[in-house]
């Protein structure tokens, strides 16, 4: 993968990739203050006036500039990340109980998705456009793993998920493994995108169980993306719809300002 320069980068590219580097060897502990500290540490206004081509009176201006800046971080850390490098996994005896609920609403408010009505829409740049009923996803080949979630509000825990290898599901629906990007969209209106190799990742799994269990309302069911080389808020929960395309896809919190690859 090569790094998209932009056309008017004017600060040390050096320190852009060693910020990467370090985001990779302590993922997890990046805050949004944290990423705006070293922005702002890293690049004199003027540096950042000339990479936007605008004052930075505004806090608007301000922010689409460490939007731009995110973006570009994305490019450097795709291309830092190793697809046969491994997240840590753990013995069973470490998972955390009871594992953290976390979404952008409260417990009470988790969707209840009806498992007989379910299909998975599969969409975009895939040879078989077949929607999914829950017996099919069931009747795939299944793998479990010992991972840990690692949230950006400063938590994390260790759980186990099992489900369908990401790849062997690509591969069946004869998705474009050249695309750029994967979409997801939830029952619950979520939506989040990774890059195709961190899609084919050995860990990447379309997660059906939790701790040996069909997957609670709460963690996700029908079904969620379980990747323990992303933060939490790219593992999106209640997937209704999975698309291939080269057209960035966004998502709810990368809308927002969190950084889009999200993970090593
Ligand atoms: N559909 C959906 N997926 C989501 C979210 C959400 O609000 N909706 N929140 C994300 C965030 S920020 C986290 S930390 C994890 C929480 O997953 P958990 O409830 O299994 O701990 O789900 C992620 N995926
Ligand atoms: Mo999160």
């Amino acid at each position: 993968m090569k790094i998209q320069t932009p056309a008017r980068l004017d600060f040390d590219s050096k320190a852009v990739l060693d910020e990467a580097a370090s985001r990779i060897s302590q993922v997890g502990r990046v805050t949004e203050p944290a990423r705006r500290a070293f922005l702002r540490r890293s690049l004199s206004l003027g540096g950042l006036a000339m990479l936007t081509g605008c004052t930075l009176a505004h806090e608007d201006s301000v922010d689409a500039a460490l939007t731009r800046i995110s973006r570009m971080n994305d490019d450097v850390q795709a291309w830092l990340f190793d697809p046969n490098r491994l997240a840590p996994t753990y013995p069973e005896s470490m998972i955390t109980r009871p594992f953290p609920f976390n979404a952008y609403y409260s417990e009470d408010e988790v969707r209840q998705i009806d498992e007989g009505s379910y299909r998975l829409e599969v969409t975009g740049l895939v040879a078989d456009k077949r929607k999914w009923a829950l017996p099919e996803l069931r009747a795939m080949a299944q793998t479990s793993q010992v991972t840990r979630h690692i949230c950006v509000e400063g938590w994390s825990a260790i759980g186990k998920w099992g489900g369908v290898p990401f790849a062997d599901f690509l591969r069946r629906v004869g998705a474009d493994m050249t695309a750029k990007y994967v979409g997801f969209k939830c029952g619950d209106d979520y939506f989040t995108s990774i890059d195709m190799p961190t899609a084919l990742h050995p860990q990447t799994l379309l997660a059906l169980t939790y701790d040996s269990q069909p997957l609670p309302p709460k963690y996700g069911f029908p079904m969620k993306l379980r990747m323990p080389t992303k933060l939490g808020y790219k593992n999106p929960k209640h997937i209704q719809a999975i698309f291939v395309t080269n057209t960035y896809p966004g998502g709810y919190w990368e809308d927002q300002g969190y950084n889009w690859f999200g993970g090593s």
